[in-house]
């Protein structure tokens, strides 16, 4: 699964408060493969680097968890993403499909 989608980091994997300034949302193009999702700045990008390598934005889905961000309340179609490393993002996607299919798929995996 792949597409276009805003991301906001939250905690980093560390557990950390991602800090102010680091915290905006952002366009990115994500890739679903294996166990990992890959964020690119688009779609090019992914593709220049053919093998979905590790050198960029990458996600471990290992034991991570996604579910609807309900409490979440200045975005509609939101999802959480939280990692077995304690790292936590928000999603947000086009449409209620689109979030639950996401969901559906990273449990999955
Ligand atoms: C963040 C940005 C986010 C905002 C976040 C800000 O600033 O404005 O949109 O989250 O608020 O810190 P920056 O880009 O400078 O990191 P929301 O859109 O959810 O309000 P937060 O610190 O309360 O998460």
């Amino acid at each position: 699964k792949k597409g276009y989608v805003l991301r906001k980091c939250c905690y980093e994997p560390n557990g950390k408060r991602t800090p102010l300034g680091k915290r905006g949302w952002k366009m990115m193009h994500c890739a679903l493969r294996d166990l990992v999702l890959y964020l690119h700045k688009d779609e090019q990008e992914l593709n220049k680097n053919q093998m979905y390598d590790h050198s960029h934005n990458v996600i471990k889905l290992h034991h991570a968890l996604a579910t609807e961000a309900k409490d979440y309340k200045k975005k509609a179609y939101v999802f959480r993403l939280q990692t077995a490393d304690r790292a936590e993002y928000l999603f947000q996607t086009s449409d209620g499909k689109e979030l639950q299919s996401w969901v559906d798929t990273i449990n999955l995996v």
